[in-house]
């Protein structure tokens, strides 16, 4: 749908229905209620400026649209506060400097920028997508010729896995993509090209779960399409290694700290598909997931095919460091 086209279904008299997506309708009226709700309350940093999000934009010629060169960061706010705020800062710089991106605000204007996003829109609970892209420029890829890199920061609430499989486990599919050889792009760089985990979610989908697990070019584990993946075998945590071509995640990295304050070894290793089937527990991180335990992958059962009791405890210790 058009920005332009939205506008003008925005704008119509008679208290906003969008009589030409479907006259009338049920859903014509919460369509509308929803577009109204999004475009009147949200104000998306963009340009330096917290402007209406109708008024957001960025040029077609912006290579992060052209080719996917940018970056971005998926940051929760917890009560108000921005949850691990300067570990995601400091990851965007990162992937920023992999790229060969320069981003043109400081850490410190980057950290206030994001908490003026998050009050202008009266963000409690919620998420932050941070996207800095490349900026515009020709119809070619070199970095030479384009300008003004865009910082576009939208503050949101946030969609989260269905509260029931918190309870149950989710069940997980190896996907046949595998995830980016680090020698190409490196998968510790937040990039904005997500092709490579969006075909993997697709095959995940087609099979009926929410998630995916992606192996890297040595068919060992890596992480699935959006979260990063543990077991617990014998009362050791595994996780593979950034090395093993992941995103080291921010959620990851904690729950790593909350397993050794609770007593429990950590270890970051190789990981085969064999000591996933064979693990006593399974469970995944990321900042929308939490901690979220799988239950099977590719039908062999995990464990007791339930939650595990240190996954649990996982959980429960990360939901009480949001809180703090
Ligand atoms: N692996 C990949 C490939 C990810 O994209 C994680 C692991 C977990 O990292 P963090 O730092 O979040 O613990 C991610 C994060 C989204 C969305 O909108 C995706 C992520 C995070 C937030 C939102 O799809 N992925």
């Amino acid at each position: 749908m058009g920005a332009e086209f939205l506008r003008i279904q925005l704008r119509r008299a008679g208290g906003w229905i969008c009589e030409s997506i479907c006259p009338g309708s049920e859903f014509s009226i919460n369509h509308s209620i929803q577009l109204r709700a999004f475009f009147m309350s949200r104000k998306v940093y963009v340009a330096g400026n917290l402007v209406p999000a109708e008024q957001a934009t960025v040029s077609v010629f912006d290579h992060g649209l052209l080719y996917g060169d940018g970056i971005f960061e998926g940051i929760r706010v917890y009560g108000g506060r921005v949850f691990l705020h300067r570990e995601h800062i400091d990851r965007l710089y990162e992937s920023a400097l992999a790229i060969r991106l320069e981003i043109p605000m400081t850490h410190s204007e980057m950290i206030k920028a994001v908490e003026d996003t998050v009050k202008a829109n009266d963000i409690i609970d919620g998420y932050v997508r941070l996207v800095v892209t490349r900026g515009s420029g020709s119809l070619g890829l070199d970095i030479r010729r384009t300008s003004d890199p865009q910082v576009i920061i939208i503050a949101d609430t946030i969609s989260l896995y269905p509260a029931e499989l918190y309870e149950t486990g989710m069940r997980l599919v190896t996907a046949a993509t595998i995830r980016n050889h680090p020698g190409a792009l490196s998968p510790r760089v937040k990039s904005l090209n997500y092709l490579n985990n969006i075909m993997a979610k697709i095959e995940g989908t087609d099979a009926g779960t929410v998630e995916a697990l992606m192996l890297n070019h040595n068919g060992e584990v890596a992480e699935c399409t959006g979260d990063n993946i543990f077991i617990v075998k014998q009362g050791v945590l595994k996780t593979p290694q950034p090395d093993s071509g992941i995103l080291a995640g921010i959620t990851r990295n904690a729950v790593m700290k909350l397993a050794v304050a609770a007593g429990v070894t950590v270890q970051e290793c190789v990981l085969t598909r064999h000591d996933i089937f064979t693990a006593d527990e399974c469970f995944l991180t990321g900042t929308a997931a939490e901690v979220i335990a799988v239950i099977s992958l590719d039908g062999r059962q995990i464990g007791a095919g339930t939650p595990g009791s240190i996954t649990k405890d996982l959980l429960n210790r990360f939901r009480k460091l949001t809180q703090t």
